[in-house]
């Protein structure tokens, strides 16, 4: 029998917390021959809430699950951690200034980044969900110096899944039948999403679409605005299909993927500066990944990465400024 992988989540009794448990104890994170522990870090007054979400975990009898424990002190929660998912965050409220949202979460990730490093497992990987995710990774990171620093990534796995889902219903094709999609930049509304690198039946899905208006006024803004419309809809923030994007970030990052989008730290790659988290085509392998090299930008496409990462390098700039990193 496998020593079981401490997986620590945070926000545990948010919305996309209660999505994301059952599936970890159930064994869609790591795979069906892998037990977990699971570790819910929440503030004080939500310790009550996840202890109720623990309740059901118990309820479920998940063979895989060998463990919880509930916490509000991020050195508990981290101790021994080797897949993080940073989900509880400060949302913006009416009237906030962008400042007081990145201070009010550089209060969240610094000391979450620290207790990473003091405790994490040799093997930590982390992922960030909580907005603005890019930059919230960024955060941590910089206060877990002993950690390897490509360990921290963010999320634009939802971006990627919502353009796959929205280039196959134009083409009337299965999502399975596309190739190479990618998510370039910010998981923000100036995320590019790239069709001119996605292959659909042996011809780009530029090709295949052959409409640059869709492609410029319908795709891209719908997939960029998507998590609006949802909350729009359902009244309520994208959760299920948020937890079920990290689950498919994290799977692929431990089992290996040829081809996904990640956010993760520039080694400068196209161009993008050197350690802001940004987004990228990655292939994985043996719990590491690889920027996917050599692909040709157009005009065009540069135009949208550049503005993406023009955006993320302000974020940096602002939290380098407001000194949390
Ligand atoms: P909820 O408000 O339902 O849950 C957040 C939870 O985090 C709450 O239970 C809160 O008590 C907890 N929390 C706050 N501060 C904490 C701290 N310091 N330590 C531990 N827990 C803390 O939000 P939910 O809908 O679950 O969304 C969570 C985050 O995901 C938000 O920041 C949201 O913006 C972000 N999202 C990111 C997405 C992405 O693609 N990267 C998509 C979905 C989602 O919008």
């Amino acid at each position: 029998t496998r020593t079981p992988v401490n997986v620590t989540v945070t926000g545990a009794a948010g919305q996309i917390g209660y999505a994301l448990l059952f599936r970890i104890a159930s064994g869609h994170l790591l795979g069906p021959d892998t037990p977990v522990n699971l570790r819910l870090l929440e503030i004080t007054p939500a310790l009550k809430a996840a202890e109720g979400t623990a309740m059901e975990l118990d309820d479920c009898a998940f063979p895989l699950l060998k463990g919880i424990t509930i916490t509000d002190d991020a050195k508990t929660a981290f101790d021994g951690v080797n897949v993080a998912l940073l989900v509880g965050a400060r949302p913006r409220t009416k009237g906030m200034e962008r400042g007081d949202l990145l201070e009010a979460n550089g209060g969240i990730f610094k000391p979450q980044g620290e207790a990473i490093n003091a405790g994490a497992a040799d093997d930590v990987k982390v992922l960030v969900v909580g907005n603005p995710a890019n930059t919230n990774a960024l955060i941590a990171q910089q206060h877990a110096p002993d950690v390897p620093r490509e360990r921290f990534t963010a999320m634009t796995r939802l971006d990627h899944n919502r353009a796959l889902s929205q280039l196959a219903k134009k083409l009337g094709v299965a999502v399975t039948d596309i190739q190479n999609m990618t998510i370039w930049g910010n998981h923000s509304a100036t995320q590019y999403p790239d069709l001119f690198h996605a292959e659909v039946g042996g011809k780009t899905a530029a090709e295949a679409v052959n409409d640059q208006a869709w492609l410029e006024n319908d795709f891209i803004p719908t997939v960029a605005k998507r998590g609006a419309a949802i909350i729009e809809a359902r009244g309520a923030s994208s959760a299920a299909s948020a937890a079920n994007a990290a689950i498919d970030h994290v799977y692929d990052w431990v089992n290996g993927t040829e081809w996904t989008s990640m956010a993760i730290p520039s080694d400068g790659s196209y161009g993008v500066p050197e350690g802001i988290i940004s987004s990228f085509p990655v292939r994985t392998s043996g719990g590491s990944y690889e920027i996917i090299q050599g692909l040709e930008i157009d005009e065009f496409s540069r135009a949208r990465i550049d503005a993406s990462v023009a955006e993320l390098v302000e974020e940096r700039d602002a939290v380098k400024a407001l000194g949390l990193i």
